[in-house]
């Protein structure tokens, strides 16, 4: 009897183990998710045709301990297009207006990388006319 309380025992701690890792597997992946989803960004489709509607993309950074925080944009073949500009706070909101030496890129997909600190975040928003 004493022997099977152990056994179980033991079966149990090796099993509570296993749910263990596997509950901070979870944790770190949601953390990583929530770390690289860590930014809201509005609107996702720019029109960037001066009307005041979806004429800039507003990026919302997380960045609790302000650190710099840069953005750039990249056209489909990896080009650059534009550095983002900083809005009202620099240190979490990123903006770009959808043009590109001064003038509205053509319609297409754009993608954004941005650093906050040594941390990266990529992301796509598509500029239609
Ligand atoms: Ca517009």
């Amino acid at each position: 009897m004493k022997k099977n309380l152990l056994n179980f025992f033991k079966r149990n701690s090796r099993r509570n183990r296993f749910v263990w890792d596997a509950v901070t597997l979870c944790a770190l992946i949601a953390l990583f998710i929530q770390n690289s989803a860590a930014i809201q960004v509005y609107p996702r489709i720019l029109t960037p045709n001066g009307d005041g509607w979806n004429d800039k993309v507003l990026i919302e950074l997380e960045n609790p301990a302000l650190l710099p925080a840069t953005g750039e944009i990249f056209d489909e073949q990896g080009a650059k297009v534009a550095d983002m500009s900083h809005g009202v706070n620099a240190d979490t909101m990123l903006l770009w207006d959808g043009k590109h030496g001064g003038q509205p890129v053509p319609s297409g997909i754009y993608f954004y990388r941005i650093e906050i600190g040594s941390r990266v975040t990529m992301g796509s928003v598509v500029v239609a006319h």
